[in-house]
């Protein structure tokens, strides 16, 4: 690693990104991303800051399938929020998105030719492979976002398969999105995103089939196995190019967090949040110890010195404890 220069170094970083410094914000963003060392350093820090401790933050995930019109009804969500004086920020994992006909501008939105708006942040962020989920990385990330103060945190999660399982694992509630027609309902049962949803939106209200598409998704969900823990998920539907529907949904969003607080699984989800994130630390940290540390090399030789034929079964036992000693 290339040494850091003082103004770069993360401890001084987040003491700036503390008092409200965007480009501190952005900088350990990418630190978080791509030099998770570097990152570690102030990790700590973070978790301790009261936003992060008490989890201040809305954090919701917007999945659904390729162009369901999830980055268009972010657009919309990020611009509802912001007339009502509420701060949001965006992380996507959608390298292809242009966002709204460059109403961005850099991070900020830019609402009609006005001065851009601090209370609105986006970045795009790395994905992990092309199935579209959110690198490891995604987790430090809204922590950092959240410990810089915003009260609204979307992740918006591409594609089918496993990423949705990502973004509901970073987020407190995640809202699925399908498309009036195409049998997106069905599709979702196959790919999980039912299990994974808490919210759900028929999106492009302007196209024929919208409410229907809403009756039968209401009838899939009410057979849901898991009803009478969590109660069936409200079923909305939205036009984002017009906005209509989209007023109703900062109160859905914030009535289901409250129902899934009072029940104990939002802080069941931080907790399986923290385990995943540990183990996968831990994990990465033994691997890399192996791969760079003497004690394999150790192991192998003592056996072999030894001449005594001891089995690659006995030997791991022992290179196990070595490790963890
Ligand atoms: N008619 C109609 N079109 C919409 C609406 N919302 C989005 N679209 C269009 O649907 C297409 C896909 O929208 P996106 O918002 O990019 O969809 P997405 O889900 O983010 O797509 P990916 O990130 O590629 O998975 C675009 O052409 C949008 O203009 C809507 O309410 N009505
Ligand atoms: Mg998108």
């Amino acid at each position: 690693m290339p040494a850091m220069a003082p103004a770069d170094e993360p401890r001084l970083l987040f003491e700036r990104l503390q008092s409200g410094d965007r480009r501190a914000l952005a900088r350990l963003l990418s630190l978080a991303e791509s030099e998770p060392d570097a990152f570690a350093t102030v990790a700590d820090t973070v978790a301790a800051t009261p936003h992060v401790k008490e989890r201040r933050a809305l954090r919701l995930g917007i999945t659904g399938p390729g162009g369901a019109g999830k980055s268009t009804l972010v657009d919309a969500l990020v611009r509802l929020l912001r007339t009502r004086g509420e701060t949001v920020a965006v992380l996507a994992t959608d390298p292809t998105s242009e966002r709204s006909g460059g109403a961005l501008l850099g991070d900020r939105v830019r609402f009609n030719q006005d001065q851009p708006d601090d209370g609105a942040f986006f970045r795009s962020v790395a994905t992990r492979g092309a199935a579209g989920g959110l690198a490891h990385g995604g987790f430090d990330q809204v922590d950092l976002l959240e410990a810089f103060g915003f009260q609204w945190i979307v992740v918006e999660a591409a594609g089918a398969g496993q990423s949705e399982i990502e973004v509901a694992f970073v987020c407190d509630l995640t809202l699925v999105l399908f498309t009036p027609g195409g049998g997106d309902a069905v599709q979702a049962l196959k790919a999980g995103l039912m299990e994974a949803g808490d919210i759900f939106c028929i999106s492009k209200a302007d196209l024929p089939g919208a409410d229907t598409a809403a009756a039968t998704l209401r009838a899939a969900l009410e057979l849901r196995a898991d009803r009478d823990l969590e109660g069936v998920p409200p079923v909305a539907v939205v036009c984002a190019l017009d906005g209509r529907g989209v007023d109703r949904l900062p109160g859905l969003v914030r009535e289901r967090a409250e129902h899934l607080r009072r029940s104990g699984e939002r802080d069941r989800r931080a907790r399986s949040r923290l385990e995943r994130r540990v183990r996968h630390l831990a994990l990465g940290e033994i691997e890399r110890r192996l791969l760079t540390g003497a004690e394999l090399r150790g192991t192998i030789d003592a056996s072999l010195a030894a001449a005594k034929g001891a089995s690659a079964h006995r030997l791991a036992r022992e290179l196990l404890g070595r490790l963890l000693r």
